[in-house]
């Protein structure tokens, strides 16, 4: 390894002090509003991308709940039919939207390169873009929300009811754009993850001893990248049905089933999406939590691609009640079986690394058993509808309401706040208390199941979902009160991780760098890290380069302390993408406001689009290539200076 040979290696315990000051001086942006809105660290916009992600999760909570409060019993006149219309489909996007992947995004964002050994994303400029238009994408729909012109089909917007002759306003004009430019930002953000998981592993952390949350991550930026250009496609399409008479989904010429289609090949690899990366979350932090590696770390990986490929094949199960064709029927009927025996795969491996390892029931321990429970009954009532006759009956009803919340706040919302608690420390350098913990974990549990486990009934006692109130006397009374206590336990129970985090970030006992004991390379490093991670790159020689004398893997060693500084200037070493060798030094892009003008001036151009503003819309566009080429305009600090790295 020529790079680590060369005289930009040093040993840190000799020049530790200095070297950390010059890194500090060249990777440290400026103070102030300035700098926190031209910062380009993927540390800052992990944080603001749960952060946000959080307030979108409030919102769609708050919504539910005015929802549940219209439900909880017959006849009820809180809501008028086109406020729940317009409640409930603002609850699904936001959530499933706005809240459910960027919250993962934030994860990843923030781990990526910790977990990897790198000073940053690949692509630091794009990453912070990719946060600002997803903030904006998501201001622009609540605008529309705001302004009394929400979305009211349900977040799967199915047409003719989305075509103008039934819906003249311009609620669905918001909807449309405001998924083009969130589908910018995932496309962005997806690119970004592959690179960064192809070309800036440590040295030495090879494809096979990548953390599994990495893997999921990656798995599902592939799915987006492949799945997103569908929905883009269809909602651009809707839009010009609507707003220049082409004819694609109208129910003249065009074919509202084709919107269906485009729609789930979109929204079933999406639902992967939403899980995969929080899978990877509980696959990499539940066996710090068992004391042992992971079970069949290459079987869940195998596992975590092969859902995402079969994902692309299933799509028509959410189109079973339109009247395809038996041959189509029974061949997704049958794929989406099968695509349940990665999912088992992954809960056995989990179960096992339970089972076989010494298990600390700390509060994310207890946050990632009540996942693997929720996976399972969400599981179970997945393959319930994804034989063709039974979903005949239950399609549209309750217990695919309960399916979805199973599965969402099973899969996705509990990984999260065991996530949180596990990595919360590294972020803030804070512990979040245990105490409230178990109260927090606690009431979401059995919050949750209290208001979702009936549900299940409601629907087979035949209740259809989207429905503003209900008659007395069909038997859906009781189990609708209970469902709205249950509801508010929940809500609850959100609340005391707010509190937590709020009460923590200043209280909370000191994490110092390692607080649980974790084995991959994050916690090398201080809590809250350095801008630049890591002063010295390491090298990773295992799986578990911080587990590597309690496991006692024979052979070689990690080296964490002695290695590449590289501080000739923003600096991070790129690998080979199998074998991640040393390749190349690459220049990282000082801070700079242009991904903010980037996405400002396209969510503009989304907004003269909408008004049908064309001149405004031409403005737009020119400042969006304005801010393009300041981001892209070459610069000495950039140039490609440094030797080659020879290996
Ligand atoms: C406090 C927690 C929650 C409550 C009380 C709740 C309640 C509800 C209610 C009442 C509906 C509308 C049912 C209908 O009229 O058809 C609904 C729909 C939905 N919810 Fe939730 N929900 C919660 C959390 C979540 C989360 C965390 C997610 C996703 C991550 C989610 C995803 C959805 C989706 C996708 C729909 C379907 C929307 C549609 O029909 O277009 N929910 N929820
Ligand atoms: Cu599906």
């Amino acid at each position: 390894m020529a790079v680590a040979d060369s005289d930009r290696s040093l040993e840190l315990q000799q020049s530790g002090a200095p070297a950390r000051e010059r890194l500090a001086r060249i990777w440290e942006g400026e103070a102030g509003l300035r700098g926190w809105l031209s910062t380009v660290d993927h540390k800052e916009y992990g944080k603001r991308y749960i952060a946000t992600a959080f307030i979108f999760l409030i919102l769609g909570g708050l919504e539910a709940l005015v929802m549940r409060v219209q439900l909880a019993g017959p006849n009820k006149t809180l809501l008028t039919p086109e406020q729940y219309n317009q409640l409930f489909s603002m609850h699904g996007l936001t959530m499933i939207f706005l809240y459910a992947q960027p919250v993962l995004s934030g994860f990843s964002v923030y781990l990526f390169p910790l977990l990897l050994g790198a000073r940053d994303m690949a692509f630091p400029r794009l990453n912070a873009f990719s946060y600002w238009i997803y903030l904006f994408s998501g201001l622009f729909i609540y605008a529309g929300f705001v302004l009394g012109y929400g979305p009211n089909d349900g977040w799967f917007n199915y047409p003719p009811y989305a075509s103008m002759r039934y819906n003249p306003g311009p609620n669905m004009d918001f909807y449309a754009i405001g998924m083009i430019l969130f589908g910018v930002s995932s496309t962005a953000g997806a690119a970004n993850f592959v690179v960064t998981f192809l070309r800036a592993r440590a040295p030495g952390m090879s494809i096979n001893r990548v953390p599994i949350l990495t893997w999921g991550t990656v798995t599902a930026s592939f799915g987006i990248l492949f799945s997103v250009p569908a929905v883009s496609l269809a909602f651009f399409l809707l839009w010009t049905d609507r707003q220049f008479g082409t004819d694609f989904f109208n129910s003249g010429q065009g074919q509202p089933l084709l919107w269906q289609h485009l729609f789930w090949i979109f929204a079933h690899p999406w639902v992967y999406v939403v899980v995969l990366p929080a899978m990877g979350i509980v696959s990499d932090a539940l066996p710090i939590f068992c004391r042992r590696p992971l079970v069949g770390y290459t079987v869940v990986v195998l596992a975590t691609v092969a859902t995402m490929v079969m994902g692309f094949g299933v799509w028509l199960h959410h189109m079973f009640a339109t009247g395809i064709p038996y041959l189509a029927l029974s061949f997704f009927s049958a794929a989406s079986f099968v695509i349940t025996i990665p999912s088992a795969v992954a809960v056995f491996a989990w179960i096992a690394t339970i089972w076989t390892g010494r298990p600390v029931l700390s509060t994310a321990f207890l946050f990632f058993a009540g996942f693997i429970v929720m996976f399972t009954l969400g599981g179970v009532s997945g393959v319930m509808t994804a034989a063709a006759p039974a979903d005949q009956q239950l399609t549209d009803t309750y217990f695919v309401v309960a399916h979805i919340h199973y599965v969402l706040i099973g899969i996705n919302v509990l990984a999260v706040m065991g996530g949180l608690y596990v990595w919360f420390p590294k972020m803030t350098g804070r512990l979040l208390d245990e105490r409230l913990g178990r109260w927090n974990f606690w009431t979401v549990f059995l919050g949750f199941n209290i208001a979702f486990l009936p549900m299940h009934w409601t629907g087979l006692a035949g209740m259809p979902r989207r429905i503003y109130t209900y008659p007395e006397g069909l038997g859906w009374t009781a189990v609708n009160v209970v469902t709205t206590i249950g509801a508010f336990i929940l809500a609850a129970g959100v609340l005391l991780l707010l509190v937590n985090m709020y009460v923590s970030r200043r209280h909370g006992a000191a994490a110092g760098p390692d607080p649980w004991g974790g084995p991959t390379l994050e916690w090398a490093t201080t809590s809250p890290p350095p801008t630049y991670n890591f002063a010295v790159i390491p090298a990773v020689a295992s799986r578990h380069p911080l587990w590597e004398g309690s496991l006692d893997e024979s052979g070689e060693r990690s080296s964490l302390q002695r290695g590449m500084i590289l501080d000739d200037g923003k600096e991070m070493l790129t690998t080979t993408a199998l074998d991640a060798e040393p390749d190349a030094i690459q220049k990282m892009p000082p801070d700079t406001l242009a991904p903010l003008l980037a996405a400002l001036a396209a969510t503009a151009l989304g907004a003269a689009a909408l008004l049908h503003a064309w001149i405004g819309a031409t403005i737009f566009t020119l400042l969006l290539f304005a801010a393009l080429l300041v981001w892209l305009w070459p610069q000495r600090a950039m140039g490609q200076i440094s030797e080659q790295a020879h290996v």
